[in-house]
């Protein structure tokens, strides 16, 4: 299992992503205008708050309602078709709206979807270490599931990936593709970055 410098890493990979292609479009202009990250999910869609700047965010704060990543993508390219739209959400978070990736191939809107897969519903179990302890914790386990083949089988790009090195050509090929692509991101289960005041 990768450590949690893979977490880090994937939302800076995704940054890069962003900035890269935002800055490849020439303009500050155009980067105040043309890029979307979507973050979205619990501790990694936190990660992906604290991590990840661009031009325009959406995001569902500190404790939102989960599960919406996917139409907002869609969204996001339907509303700028030029911009380079990341979503980024965990893998609890995909299974609410997962079949819009067939929505993204019949309307032909390209996104790289990026989901953080710790096998877990991870924001809820990290509440029940802190307030029960591990002896305590249940009903939060997920599987390893290979959502890159949901994607693929709904006609659009997957990818799965379980390294740091792998992770950088695969979200540059998922930007690319044309396709509504999912890399699904081996990560460790990991709590939220908290910041004090
Ligand atoms: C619609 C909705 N259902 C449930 C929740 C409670 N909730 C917040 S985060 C979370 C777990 C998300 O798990 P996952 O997407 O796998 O991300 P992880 O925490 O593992 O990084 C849940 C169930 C919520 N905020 N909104």
């Amino acid at each position: 299992m990768p450590d949690h410098r893979d977490r880090c890493a994937t939302a800076l990979h995704a940054h890069h992503l962003v900035a890269r292609r935002v800055t490849a479009r020439g303009t500050q202009h155009h980067v105040g205008r043309e890029a979307v990250l979507v973050a979205d999910g619990g501790e990694f869609g936190q990660w992906a708050q604290a991590c990840v700047s661009a031009p325009t965010r959406l995001i569902n704060g500190p404790g939102g309602s989960i599960g919406s990543a996917v139409p907002f993508a869609i969204a996001a390219k339907l509303a700028r078709p030029q911009a380079t739209v990341v979503a980024m959400l965990g893998d609890g978070t995909f299974g609410f709206h997962m079949a819009e990736y067939d929505t993204a191939v019949r309307a032909r809107l390209p996104f790289v979807g990026v989901v953080g897969n710790d096998q877990c519903w991870n924001a809820e179990h990290q509440i029940q270490l802190r307030a029960y302890g591990a002896a305590r914790a249940h009903g939060c386990e997920l599987l390893p599931t290979r959502y890159d083949r949901v994607a693929a089988a709904l006609g659009g790009h997957g990818e799965q990936r379980t390294t740091r090195a792998e992770l950088e050509p695969a979200l540059e090929r998922a930007a690319v593709c044309g396709l509504p692509a999912c890399v699904n991101v081996a990560i460790e289960r990991l709590a939220a970055p908290a910041v004090h005041a």
